[in-house]
């Protein structure tokens, strides 16, 4: 390796192996009941926790370290009736004909249609940006890089942080999603990834049969 300024790896805990097998099965158990939920009830959820899970999304690896992405944290129920509006008006079109036959028919086992009330009804939706310009430091206008992958990433941590955090959510990616931008009052050089809806579920929410056919690990993963 290059020279360059680094300090020792002090944080790493290594297991004992049989301590490391319980823990690879206990996560997995544990993630295996990740679900996404379309009726959320309105309870409400400190912000103290959507901050510690955002700042665990803020650790996810990424290019050159320059942390490409912004989380707009929205609880406000003014905002929130806004983005309902929004997304709906949009989602009416993809339903009604934008999506195609193939699209809505791979759609029909999940049940989901133009009507997102738990845009309004969830206690937080999280807004995720990414920036194709930026740099370490805040406000930085340098290129980023693999911008799609270390957002993408990060939102797997924010999933899996309020899923440990014991809230559900949905990810949800209203097509277009400009409106996110106006609404959040982002700049230009930041494009709306994907909206998180996160709270508790509501006492009647349902997972859809087919969400809950996973492929076997013979059919995701091969061996050499
Ligand atoms: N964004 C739409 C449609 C939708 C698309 C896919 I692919 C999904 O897995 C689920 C929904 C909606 O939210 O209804």
């Amino acid at each position: 390796m290059k020279q360059h300024d680094a300090s020792p790896l002090s944080d790493y805990v290594e297991y004992p192996a049989e301590e490391m097998l319980a823990r690879s099965e206990a996560f997995y158990s544990d993630i295996k009941r990740r679900h996404s939920i379309r009726k959320f009830s309105d309870r409400p959820v400190p912000q103290t926790i959507i901050e510690n899970c955002i700042k665990a999304a803020g650790t996810a690896p990424n290019g050159a370290n320059h942390q490409p992405w912004h989380f707009v944290a929205i609880h406000s129920a003014e905002v929130k009736k806004q983005v309902r509006e929004q997304a709906e008006l949009h989602e009416r079109g993809f339903y009604s004909g934008r999506a195609g036959e193939e699209w809505l028919d791979a759609l029909k086992p999940l049940g989901t249609d133009d009507q997102k009330p738990y845009l309004e009804h969830a206690p937080w939706l999280i807004a995720i940006f990414s920036q194709k310009k930026g740099g370490l430091n805040a406000g930085e206008k340098h290129t980023n890089y693999y911008v799609h992958e270390s957002v993408g990433i990060a939102t797997g941590f924010l999933i899996t942080a309020l899923h440990n955090a014991g809230l559900v959510t949905l990810t949800h990616t209203p097509k277009p999603m400009s409106f996110l931008s106006k609404i959040c009052e982002r700049p230009d050089d930041e494009r709306p990834y994907m909206l998180l809806i996160a709270g508790y579920p509501a006492e009647d929410a349902t997972v859809p049969k087919h969400a809950q056919q996973k492929k076997t690990l013979d059919e995701i993963c091969t061996f050499l």
